[in-house]
């Protein structure tokens, strides 16, 4: 073939054609995702966010739900290895118990981003990064509220019963110590009860109703480590004859619409953000991660805190 100037250009041409369809061609980045489960309104948004970010993003999801059991997230996990993966996500239930199955994770070279929840483990090297929010803020932001609440009535104490989230998770431990940092200082304020109700309704209604029968009307304010759990808790109130938001403070975190309508229902005084939008985040993370590229140890998401006065005008603007 003589080599013309026309075919020269249409060979390079080609050449370029086939690079880029190549690029296209390329292997989408796959991710193994445990979820820990579907126990709240906080969660269905944020498993929406993962797979609706995912999809944006042309990675291709594997998703498990370990409904709330670490040994369900931790089969994922080796399900996860034994795939191949490039790269494992996770929102663990529990803080403690991980060292194991991230060691082999480790050894198959697969990165682990952490989402939403910590892990507690003594080597770093374990885990790539973790994106969430700062657990023991939103304790301490919840207990503020009830500070300034208590200052317009000046000697008169304050009752307080609490829901924990799931026992040994990090948002239960740290929006305990949070919150309990907070109120240290004031001795108007004390908590006479303490007990978890695994982050549902069904339980934070039925812990709220053993609350009511033991402590009945000496219970002035409800500290819920979730919007679900308050929103049991205040038909509970409501089944025992009281007014909650009146009788009974509710304070609580997440913000989620739930929140928000029981807000303006009278029903709740104030709602802790806490964002379950990581999805998009957690791709571009993910992206990195898989590159090797240098990533922050820690992503901490920027969060409000909403009183029953705003809830109206900030209902509109919610995604969760
Ligand atoms: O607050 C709660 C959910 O880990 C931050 O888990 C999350 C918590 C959230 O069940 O509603």
């Amino acid at each position: 073939m003589k080599l013309t100037r026309r075919t020269l250009l249409a060979s390079a041409m080609l050449l370029a054609l086939s690079a880029t369809s190549s690029a296209f061609a390329a292997k989408p980045l796959v991710m193994g995702f445990s979820q820990v489960g579907a126990e709240s309104e906080w969660r269905t948004a944020n498993t929406l966010s993962i797979k609706e970010a995912a999809k944006k993003e042309g990675v291709t999801l594997k998703f498990a739900d370990a409904q709330q059991r670490q040994e369900n997230q931790v089969k994922a996990i080796r399900s996860f290895i034994a795939q191949k993966v490039d790269v494992i996500a996770f929102s663990p239930v529990v803080e403690s118990g991980w060292e194991t199955v991230l060691r082999e994770a480790k050894a198959a070279r697969i990165p682990v981003i952490l989402t939403d929840r910590a892990v507690k483990v003594a080597d770093p090297t374990l885990y790539a990064t973790f994106i969430g929010a700062d657990f023991v803020e939103e304790g301490r932001r919840a207990a503020r509220w009830l500070v300034e609440r208590a200052a317009r009535t000046p000697g008169r104490n304050f009752h307080i019963v609490e829901l924990q989230g799931t026992v040994g998770s990090a948002p239960a431990i740290d929006r305990k110590q949070g919150f309990a940092e907070v109120i240290a200082g004031n001795p108007r304020l004390k908590i006479i009860r303490s007990q978890t109700g695994d982050f549902t309704r069904a339980k934070g209604k039925e812990v709220m109703e053993a609350f009511l029968k033991a402590q009945g009307k000496q219970i002035d304010v409800l500290y819920a480590h979730n919007d679900d759990m308050a929103i049991g808790a205040i038909q509970a109130i409501e089944e025992a004859g009281l007014k909650p938001g009146v009788d009974i403070l509710v304070i609580s975190i997440d913000a989620v619409k739930g929140a928000f309508h029981a807000m303006l229902a009278g029903k709740l005084n104030v709602t802790v953000e806490c964002s379950p939008l990581l999805g998009p985040q957690l791709m571009a993370l993910a992206r990195d991660v898989a590159a090797g590229k240098p990533v922050p140890r820690r992503i901490t998401t920027v969060e409000g805190v909403f009183p029953a006065e705003v809830a109206a005008k900030e209902l509109p603007n919610r995604k969760y």
